[in-house]
Parts: structure tokens; sequence; C-alpha cells
């Protein structure tokens, strides 16, 4: 062999080497990593907040800090109720909010009387704080404390001295309460409050005044595996929002050094940093009423299965974990109501991925890590997160697919990237093999530690994923393909300004059955198609059935009166009249608020023609911040909108509490004209405002 053959040999063994030899070593980590304790964070996903604190007890949002311990007294208080609801719900943590803005704390710190200490609560010899910690203990649950910065009640705010104070608390919470999985701050920061009675507005410098590398200290000495939760992490970040969702483009990764307390461009949080230096992944905070504290107001207000289950796909389903708020009541206990709607969301989620149908699939793929079955395609449904499929170096697009012997129903694609080596794919799409044909299921962006893509239902002989883009080869640990039931929820029934009834349900495979005359519907009674008109007074009956397995919902009724088509606002003493066609227009959702006024405030209504009159209804704005709720009433009617005669005087009684619609009847009366007087209006307001006025007419 010559020289120059032999060369060409030894560079030929050399190449076979490097694309094939060295690939048995497992891929290195790429760009920003987690750490240990971020990394067992991932694995909680689902765990709850619980707001309870003094303004569970006054009835407010934010405290302004000049509250009376005496004010905090919980007649039922049981830590232990909340954990067994919190572990039944199947999350795997609780953060409770040990200190809010307005200062009080739920343990007995020994820095401050403004806490339970000096509280009716058990004599002042209650510990919510230890409570917690012990039932956690029992029902083997994660704890995690919310201390907020802010402080509306201590003088010293703004005062290095508070800032000491601050930190002698976390010591506080952090060394008596056992192992803490998360210290929680806030973003939201000085501004106006009590302190101390000096009743000011205090401004202090949200990157510097807390000193926040001594409070990191505090933490790594004290709860080392615990993750730091702010607008910026550093371990976890706010996913720059309160609903619940992150962006479907969602990077654990952060330029987390522009990133501080109330940082201005939070929308970027939605999605983190395609660039980000450091790994802080996003956390969806949300709670299961509108308020994070508990008001009786928002008792019929609890979100709805449906919302609930959005709010999961859109935070677990998108690299990001789930945060959900507990409004703890004024009887110390998780209300009623609240706990219903955590099992249901917790049956759903158990019946959407009751079945991994990827497991009896034969995976291949196009491109396997050195050929080295250790990183082969069968890893991705092997059950073992710590395996991966992975390609060669530099390898950056691949595709894996997954065949079945026989065809198979799918809706749903769980994938995870192995995280511990860094987050890589930005693009990849699903494909199913559906009648021998490829047909484009969904395109995507980012994976992270868990995405989940929800599709509708198809027969599938195979699966294909594309990775389209990645940083680096693609490291998948994990897919799993579900067909998950319809979603069975009650209908939501309407009707517009024009008569005409529609209603809907939130999964297009599930059927509505409904009823005109009173009688029960059954899944044999008429099927609903499309809108229809309804003028006369009528009570729709309807149902939600689930032609799949048989499962119906409990009926829903609703009662119409005669159509507002013809209906028109004539008068409103304050305000617009241009706006005021939304306290008619049949959609109690849009509402109408007045201008202030010194005077009661009145609106005057036109029906169009004389009806039989022998009642009104009065919706009240629903929402988190109501304002205007018309608490005592004057109805008038008339023939001619001349002469006037009142039909009915009184109290909207407990409607601050409990904001549903009101039914007011009267002598039946012959009238064209009807009036509405807000006499008295909740909190004083000078404003009133409507959701929906209606009649009730004898036919
Ligand atoms: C916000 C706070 O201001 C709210 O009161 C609540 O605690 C929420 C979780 O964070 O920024």
């Amino acid at each position: 062999m010559s020289k120059f053959n032999l060369n060409l040999v030894l560079l030929a063994l050399l190449n076979f080497y490097l694309s094939h030899g060295q690939y048995t070593d497992a891929p290195e980590p790429y760009g920003p990593l987690p750490t240990e304790r971020q990394l067992a964070w991932h694995n909680l996903e689902y765990y709850g907040f619980i707001h309870f604190n003094m303004n569970t007890f006054t009835n407010m949002e934010w405290g302004m800090g000049s509250e009376k311990p005496s004010q905090f007294n919980p007649t039922q208080l049981d830590a232990r109720q909340w954990a067994k609801t919190i572990k039944e719900a199947g999350m795997k943590g609780v953060i409770i909010t040990a200190k809010h803005h307005d200062g009080f704390c739920l343990w007995p710190s020994k820095y401050t009387e403004h806490s339970v200490k000096n509280s009716p609560w058990k004599n002042g010899k209650g510990d919510v704080l230890k409570d917690l910690s012990e039932a956690c203990a029992e029902y083997g649950l994660k704890m995690g404390v919310y201390l907020s910065p802010w402080d509306r009640n201590h003088a010293d705010y703004g005062k290095p001295e508070y800032v000491t104070y601050f930190h002698n608390q976390l010591r506080e919470l952090l060394t008596n309460y056992g192992q803490i999985f998360e210290v929680w701050f806030d973003g939201a920061n000085g501004g106006s409050g009590y302190y101390g009675g000096a009743n000011e507005t205090r401004k202090i410098d949200n990157k510097t005044y807390y000193q926040w590398d001594k409070a990191i200290a505090i933490i790594r000495e004290l709860q080392p595996n615990a993750v730091i939760f702010g607008d910026g992490g550093p371990g976890v970040r706010w996913v720059g929002n309160e609903e619940g969702w992150a962006n479907e483009t969602n990077w654990s990764l952060l330029e987390r050094n522009k990133v501080y307390p109330g940082y201005s461009k939070y929308k970027e949080l939605r999605s983190g940093h395609e660039n980000g230096t450091h790994w802080v992944p996003a956390e969806c905070d949300v709670s299961i009423r509108p308020g994070w504290y508990y008001h009786p107001s928002e008792d019929s207000q609890v979100k709805s299965l449906e919302h609930l289950v959005k709010i999961y796909y859109e935070s677990v389903g998108r690299n990001a974990s789930l945060l959900l708020n507990l409004p703890v009541d004024d009887r110390g206990l998780v209300h009623e109501r609240d706990s219903v709607q955590l099992m249901a969301l917790k049956e759903q989620i158990n019946k959407d991925f009751a079945n991994n149908i990827a497991k009896t699939a034969k995976v291949g793929a196009t491109n396997v890590r050195g050929n080295h079955s250790k990183f082969g395609a069968g890893k991705v449904i092997d059950g073992d997160n710590n395996t991966y499929w992975t390609t060669d170096e530099g390898v950056t697009t691949a595709s894996l697919t997954l065949n079945f012997d026989s065809p198979t129903e799918v809706n749903r694609i769980l994938l995870q990237e192995y995280i511990a080596l860094g987050q890589r794919v930005y693009g990849f799409n699903v494909e199913a093999r559906i009648d021998g044909n490829w047909k484009l299921i969904d395109t995507q962006t980012t994976i992270g530690v868990k995405r989940i893509l929800r599709f509708d239902t198809v027969e599938v002989s195979a699966v294909r994923v594309n990775i389209t883009a990645s940083k680096a080869a693609p490291v998948i640990s994990n897919i799993e393909l579900y067909r998950a039931p319809n979603l069975l929820t009650q209908p939501i029934i309407k009707r517009d300004k024009s008569g005409v009834v529609s209603m809907e349900v939130s999964d297009k495979n599930i059927d509505i059955h409904y009823t005109l005359d009173g009688s029960e519907p059954t899944e044999k009674s008429p099927k609903y198609q499309s809108g229809f008109r309804i003028d006369k007074p009528t009570t729709i009956k309807a149902l939600a059935y689930n032609p799949e397995n048989r499962e119906k919902t409990s009926v829903k009724e609703m009662y119409f009166d005669i159509s507002k088509k013809d209906w028109k606002v004539l008068k409103v003493s304050a305000g617009k009249l241009g706006d005021a066609h939304r306290l008619i227009d049949d959609n109690p959702n849009s509402t109408w608020v007045s201008a202030a006024s010194d005077t009661a405030v009145e609106v005057v209504v036109d029906l169009g023609e004389v009806q039989r009159l022998q009642g009104f209804t009065y919706m009240p704005v629903r929402g988190r911040w109501p304002v205007g709720i018309v608490s005592q009433y004057e109805f008038s009617i008339s023939r001619d909108n001349k002469t006037w005669s009142v039909a009915a005087t009184g109290e909207f009684a407990n409607i601050k509490n409990n904001p549903i619609k009101q039914t007011v009847s009267f002598k039946t009366t012959k009238a064209r004209f009807v009036k509405l007087k807000g006499v008295k209006i909740i909190d004083d307001d000078k404003r009133m405002s409507v959701g929906e006025i209606g009649v009730i007419t004898k036919q």
C-alpha cells in the first residue's frame, strides 16, 4: 500500500470513529442548566397557594396595615382540612401567605406585635405555620412560604431597620417549620400605607432596598433545597400574568440580571428569553376565584371545570408549573365549592391521562446517536425519565415515528425534553398517518420539561414527531399519547337582544338536548343544532350528553321572559346614554356604569309596547373589582313616560356578598316604560352599575 493510500485509510478510520465511536458517550450539556433543587421543583408540577390572613377578615385584597390583630378570628381553622383537600386534589405541595402586604403575621414572630399572638384565635397561642407544617408532614406535602417584602404596617418601612426586620423574619420562617420547598417574594412593593400611624406613601428602590444578596444567603444557609420565586427568580420566575397561562413558546431561560421585582417588561416573562443566561423556569399563579383572598361575594364565581382544565393545559402543558390558589375562608376552611371544583379538575386530568397508548407503539427514529441502543428511539416510551433518545452530534433535525399494529384513536400528545442537559428544541411538528396518508396535526416551537398538545380525535396507524429546529442535538426523554374522553360540562345557555337563544359546550363532540315545555330533558329530547328565537316567557331545560359513553350532565335551567328586541334606553340621569344599551343587551357580562352623581341615579327603559308587568330583575356587575352595585332600589312604571307610579321599593339583601340576579315581584300592572333608581349603592359609591335589567310579564 502506498503511503498516500495508507493516509486515506487512516483518515477514513478517523472519520468513522468521529462519527460513531465517540457518540456512545452522553451528549454534552447545552446552555444554562437547572440546579438540583430546580430539577426537584420541576417534578412538583402542580401545587397549591393559600391566601389566608388579615384580609380574609376585612374582606380586602390589600390591607392598609392599620388593621388590628383582634380582627383575626377564624372559628374553625383546620390546617389538616387544607392539607387533605390539597392532597386529594393531586397537588404536591402548598405555599402560604405567612405575611401579606398588610404586615400581619400568621406565626407568632418575636419581632412584632402585629401577629396571631395578639389575636383572639386560640387566645393568642396559635401558630398557623406550625399547624400547616404538621398537616403537610401528615399528608406528605411540601410546604412553601410567601413573605411579602412590602409591609404597610411597619413603622420603619423604607428605612434600613425594616430590612433587618424582614431578614429576621425570613430566618424565623426558615428555621422553625421544617423543610421549605419554595420562598415566594411578591413584585408589589412600596406605596401608601399605615406605617405605624404615619399614613403616608413610601417609595423604595426595588433592586437595592431589600439587600437581596443577604436574603438569598439566608435562604441558602437555612434551606439549601428551597427555590426562590420572584419576577426574575433567581430560582423560579413569575409568568407575567395572574391568569394561569404561559406562552406556547416558553423557555426556562432568562436574562436574569435584567429582571428585578416589579420588572416593567413583565410580558417577556410569559416566554422567558431564548438566549437567557440562567435557568429560571416559569410558575403560573392563579386563583380558583376572581380574588386571591376569600370574599363571600365570590362564592358563585368559582372557576368552571372547563376553565380549570384550560389552565392546566396552558401551564403544566406549556413547560410551566401550576400554583393554584385557594382562598381559605373566614371560618378557616377551604370552601366547599372550591373543593368540588378542585376534585372535578383532578378527576378530569385523571381521565385525560388514564391510558398511555404510546407504550404499545413500535418506535423508530431517522437518527440515533452513535447508532447506540442506549440512545435509541425506544427510550421515549420506556417510562423512565432518566433515559432518552438523542441524535448524532450536530444533527438538529430528526424524526421519530410511533407505529401501531392497528388503527388507534388519539387526541393528546405529551413530550418531554431531558432538561438536565439543557432546553434545546425550538421547532417541531406532529403528523398522523390516517388511512395511509400523513396529515399535519400541529406545528409548535418549544418543548421543555413537559409539553402537551390537544387536538381533535384522529384514528391513526402512526404518529410522527419531526424536530425541525434545536439548539443542539434534541434530547427527548418521554413521549406519551392519549385518547382523552370528551369534556362533559353543563351547557351554557344565552339569549341575545334580538331574542335568539344559543347553547354551547366546551367540546364539539358533546351533544346538547333540551326542552321548552318545562319537562325534564333526556338524550331523546331534541338535539340543539343552531340558534332559535324565543320572544315569549319560556323556561329552557338542557343537558349535555356524551354519545361516546352515554354520560350526561345534570339539567341546566334558564328562564327567559319577553325578548328585548324592541327595548330602548331613553334616559340615564348620569353618564353617557350611548353606553347604556349594555344594560338591556341580554348579556350580563357587558355592564353599564353611570358617571358619579350626588343624587340617586335613574335609568328609563322603553319596552316598545305595553306589557302586563308583574316584576323586574336586576343583575349586578360581577368580577374582581365591582363598583356601583345597587343595594336599595325604587322601581317605577308608566304607560306614557309622563305619569309614573312606584311599583316596588326595597333592599337587595346581601347583594354585596352574593351578587347574583335579583328578582322582585309586584302587583300585575300594564306599562310600557320602566324606571330603576339606585336609592343606595354599596360602599356609598356615587356611581350606579347594572349588569342587566329585565322584567317579568304575565301572559
Ligand atoms: C400579587 C399580590 O399583590 C396579590 O395580592 C397576591 O398575593 C398575588 C399572588 O401576588 O402580586
